[in-house]
């Protein structure tokens, strides 16, 4: 598939993702939906892939799915129907290849996150900000509720009291909030924001990316488990990270006093 709405670049193990509509602030249309997906995949089957940085260009990160395409949608009297479909075979599509890829996917937050483009950010491993950047929730500004996971992601994320002031308001929470706030990872000075974020990320490729995956495989399992369940289900994805080459890199790397080397294996 090529792309025509998001950018795909892939370099020292690092994939970037970028969406690329900036003068519309990378509002997302059917077109960028189906690309991201797409890119998405493609990330879990690229063997060279073993970390991925998904941004924004312009002074925008996402500013959620594209109103011009949901007002065309009032043509059609089936409107209230057409919301969930969408959303089963767009957004849903995104988040759940997202939190499925077996590799970290950092986010880089280089301005305004609003709607599900904020569900993009929270749906991220790690989340990076530009100092300038914002995040809201604006569904509720539209007339409409949290979706693309954000009512999952953002009380877990902050917790149900701020989660749902972000929610029920619609207000726009700055970088520095949102740090404060345990939503994102950290701040950067709006220019340097894209060389930090790539060196973590690059350091992060040249991990053992196979525990990484199961990392992200654990902890999502954990979120909705019992202690008992998540004891069981980490001695079930301990047995698979036992067996790969990085873990035996890893201990006799350590026993050698040496650098481990490892590659994803
Ligand atoms: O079925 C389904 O798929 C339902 C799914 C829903 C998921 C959702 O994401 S619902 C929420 C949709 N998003 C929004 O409601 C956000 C709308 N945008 C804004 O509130 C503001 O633009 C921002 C707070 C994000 C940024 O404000 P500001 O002042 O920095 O920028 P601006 O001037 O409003 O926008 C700049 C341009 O981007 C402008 O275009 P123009 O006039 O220069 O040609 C604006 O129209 C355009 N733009 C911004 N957001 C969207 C958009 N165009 C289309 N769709 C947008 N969402």
């Amino acid at each position: 598939m090529s792309y025509n709405t998001i950018l795909y670049e892939t370099a020292h193990g690092v994939l970037t993702i970028t969406l690329n509509r900036p003068d519309k602030l990378n509002a997302a249309t059917d077109e960028l939906l189906s690309e991201l997906a797409d890119a998405f995949k493609k990330a879990g089957r690229d063997a060279e892939v073993r970390a991925v940085i998904l941004t924004g260009a312009g002074r925008g990160f996402c500013a959620g799915q594209d109103l011009g395409a949901v007002q065309s949608r009032y043509e059609d009297d089936d409107a209230a129907i057409a919301f969930g479909e969408h959303l089963r075979h767009s957004w849903n599509i995104v988040i759940q290849r997202m939190r499925a890829l077996p590799k970290p996917i950092l986010c880089a937050v280089n301005g305004v996150a609003a709607g599900a483009g904020m569900s993009l950010v929270l749906a991220s491993d790690l989340r990076y900000a530009s100092d300038k950047a914002s995040f809201v929730q604006a569904f509720v500004n539209i007339g409409l509720i949290p979706d693309s996971g954000s009512t999952w992601t953002l009380p877990r994320l902050i917790g149900p009291t701020r989660a749902l002031e972000m929610m029920l308001t619609g207000r726009k929470v700055t970088a520095q909030e949102a740090e404060a706030w345990g939503m994102i990872n950290g701040i950067f000075a709006g220019e340097a924001l894209q060389d930090e974020v790539r060196a973590i990320a690059e350091r992060l490729a040249a991990m053992p990316t196979r525990a990484i995956g199961l990392i992200k495989q654990a902890t999502d399992y954990a979120a909705d488990s019992t202690l008992n369940e998540a004891l069981e289900y980490e001695a079930d994805l301990q047995d698979l990270a036992g067996r790969t080459q990085d873990h035996r890199e890893g201990v006799t790397a350590f026993i050698e006093k040496r650098k481990p080397i490892f590659t994803g294996e």
